[in-house]
């Protein structure tokens, strides 16, 4: 039985990975930082919280990283820890380098000393491109215009640095924007969605928003983390670019998420360009090129995106008692 690793599985992805894991027969380790808030409502949801062990990790503290690597003695790491909020690292870019980059840094060493022949998959970010007007490959320019952008590129340059010199085996996914019902809420899908279930439900009245002209490339998580396991089965390391190939703006989600919940023109509950919601600076349009997905690793994904947005407005909908 292979042992897996996921670090970072209260997240949405580490959630899916963890149950895909599972389905697939490994044995999984899932790493999660104490806090003191609800940290397992992903796990209860997919009911696999009490099917794996946990394991207590900080990508600050090198020292519960070495150990668990030690320990574990894992086949196959799944680096997902981070601080993956574009928005908070503009107010918290000193934490935002130290975990999202360091941090990864912090793991590629300890798998160097403690677990060599382990398989590593990086979580790489379409974030890191920055903005240009092509269709973005695995050998598009790096121009990242946020902290947590520069701090990807840290960690994925760094990354592609342990597989040349150590010969470790790191693949690194760059990923382009991936949602699902499991989508934290400070995201513009799921604050969407959910916040159409709340108005449905009488409990909110409206909300605001940014920048709504953003075009993003967005797929479902499930099929994603697919993906990270597809990278671990090759005989070679390499990175990769998971999207759909297709872009949609932030007002086009917004348009046919409130005429699929049937609530009509929604600039009636949403206010737009609030300054608080506002970034400094911000991507215009980003698009993924999977072509080399699909033909080294087989992947497609099975989720586009209507059937996306239906997904995530029957779920929050559902929540709140609502339809
Ligand atoms: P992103 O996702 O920054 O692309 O990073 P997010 O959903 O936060 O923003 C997408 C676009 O929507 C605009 N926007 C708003 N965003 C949020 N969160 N809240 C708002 O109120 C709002 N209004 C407009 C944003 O400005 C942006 O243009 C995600 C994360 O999952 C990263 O961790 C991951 O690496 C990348 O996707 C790929």
């Amino acid at each position: 039985m292979k042992k897996a690793l996921v670090l970072g599985v209260t997240g949405q992805d580490g959630s899916y990975l963890a149950k895909f894991l599972l389905s697939k027969g490994y044995e999984v380790y899932g790493s999660h930082r104490r806090t003191s808030h609800k940290l397992f409502e992903r796990l209860e949801e997919l009911d696999i919280l009490y099917k794996f062990d946990l394991v207590k990790l900080d990508l600050m503290d090198d020292i519960s990283i070495n150990r668990a690597m030690k320990k574990i003695q894992p086949d196959e790491v799944y680096n997902l820890a981070a601080q993956s909020f574009v928005g908070v690292s503009f107010d918290q870019p000193l934490l935002t380098s130290n975990v999202t980059g360091l941090g990864a840094l912090r793991i590629f060493e300890a798998v160097k000393e403690y677990c060599p022949d382990a398989k590593v998959y990086h979580a790489s970010s379409s974030e890191m491109f920055g903005n240009s007007d092509e269709i973005k490959n695995e050998n598009s320019r790096l121009f990242p215009v946020s902290p947590y952008g520069i701090a990807k590129v840290y960690a994925h340059k760094t990354a592609q640095y342990y597989r040349d010199a150590y010969n470790i085996f790191i693949s690194c996914g760059i990923l382009f924007n991936h949602e699902s019902p499991l989508r934290g809420l400070e995201f513009v899908t799921r604050k969407i969605t959910y916040n159409i279930a709340r108005i449905k439900a009488g409990t909110k009245k409206n909300f605001a928003l940014g920048n709504i002209k953003a075009k993003r490339d967005w797929g479902f998580a499930g099929d994603y983390v697919q993906a990270m396991w597809l990278m671990l089965q090759q005989n070679r390391p390499s990175d990769y670019v998971i999207a759909t190939g297709e872009s949609h703006s932030v007002e086009e989600f917004l348009e046919d998420s409130f005429n699929y919940a049937g609530l009509g023109d929604w600039r009636k509950y949403v206010e737009t360009e609030n300054k608080f919601c506002m970034r400094p600076s911000d991507i215009d349009n980003l698009v993924g090129d999977n072509s080399k997905s699909k033909k080294e690793l087989g992947w497609k994904h099975s989720i586009k995106y209507n059937e996306l947005i239906r997904m995530m407005v029957d779920h929050d909908c559902k929540a709140f008692g609502v339809n």
